[in-house]
């Protein structure tokens, strides 16, 4: 159900949070990541939801935490960043990063701070031609967070993470698809249609074994080669299991185009 602040729509099985606060450019309340994640946790517990789109109102996608509302809620004194952290934003790159469902994100503008690591956080990265990313906090005094730190290094390498962390300067979308920072950067026009499509794709894909993989991809950066391995065979065993795979299997040998359902059993 649609908030003041994040809107949801549901068409077919795909499900669209839009962050609503255009004119503080999308930017991080207490109100909205409370309903960003009622909104999350209930699309990851949906069986008719199989993909989740997030995305921004007006021209930008995300300007990360609200800083007017840090200000009002610590009241001049020193501030407990971590507190927000823990208390917010960690949860919410857990949300995103375990979520058994794919997650789009579509950068329709700027995604600063925060907002452009939750960005980061999601499966799969479209920006508009338009968009930009930019790692804001050094012009603050604050550190690159909800997981930035550990993103950019793995996207772009450590050369270009250090300077998108201490330069602090926007990253235009076209460069963020060129460094790998990003899946894919597509002109201001085609845009919509573009996210609109790959969504449809993802929807009717064998999302049960989307999310295997999902959970494969992520264990990769702490796993040694010989647990990767075990891992696969572990997941391969439950993704051969489930009906997309008999289906796949046969649609093939059949010739036909399969259909997935999603479900693990
Ligand atoms: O403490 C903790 O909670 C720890 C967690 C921290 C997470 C973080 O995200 S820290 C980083 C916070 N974000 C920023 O530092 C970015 C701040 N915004 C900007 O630097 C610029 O707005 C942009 C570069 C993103 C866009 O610039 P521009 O020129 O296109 O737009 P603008 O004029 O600056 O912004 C339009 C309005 O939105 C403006 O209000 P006004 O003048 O029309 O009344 C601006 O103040 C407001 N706005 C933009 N970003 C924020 C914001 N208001 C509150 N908080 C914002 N983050």
């Amino acid at each position: 159900m649609s908030g003041e602040t994040v809107l949801i729509a549901s068409s077919g099985s795909v499900t669209r949070l839009t962050l609503n606060r255009p004119d503080r450019l999308n930017a991080f309340t207490v109100a909205m990541h409370t309903e960003l994640r009622a909104g999350l946790e209930a699309a990851a517990g949906d069986p008719g939801c199989r993909v989740v789109v997030l995305t921004g109102a007006g021209r930008a996608f995300c300007a990360g935490q609200d800083l007017a509302e840090t200000r009002s809620e610590d009241g001049g004194s020193a501030s407990d960043n971590g507190g927000r952290l823990e208390q917010w934003y960690n949860p919410l790159v857990r949300l995103i990063t375990t979520m058994e469902k794919p997650v789009v994100c579509s950068v329709n503008g700027i995604a600063a701070g925060a907002g452009a690591n939750i960005a980061l956080a999601c499966d799969l990265v479209y920006a508009a031609r338009s968009a930009s990313f930019l790692q804001a906090f050094a012009r603050i005094g604050l550190v690159p967070d909800a997981g930035g730190t550990w993103n950019l290094p793995r996207l772009v390498g450590p050369a270009r993470a250090r300077g998108l962390a201490m330069l602090a300067e926007p990253l235009p979308a076209e460069k963020a698809e060129a460094w790998g920072l990003i899946w894919k950067c597509v002109d201001d026009d085609k845009f919509e249609a573009e996210v609109a499509a790959v969504a449809g794709k993802l929807a009717s894909a064998p999302t049960y074994a989307l999310a295997l993989a999902k959970q494969a991809l992520a264990a990769s950066s702490s796993n040694t080669l010989a647990q990767q391995l075990d891992l696969e065979r572990d997941l391969q065993r439950l993704a051969g299991a489930s009906p997309d795979a008999r289906e796949g299997i046969n649609a093939f040998l059949e010739k036909r185009a399969p259909k997935y359902t999603g479900r693990k059993a």
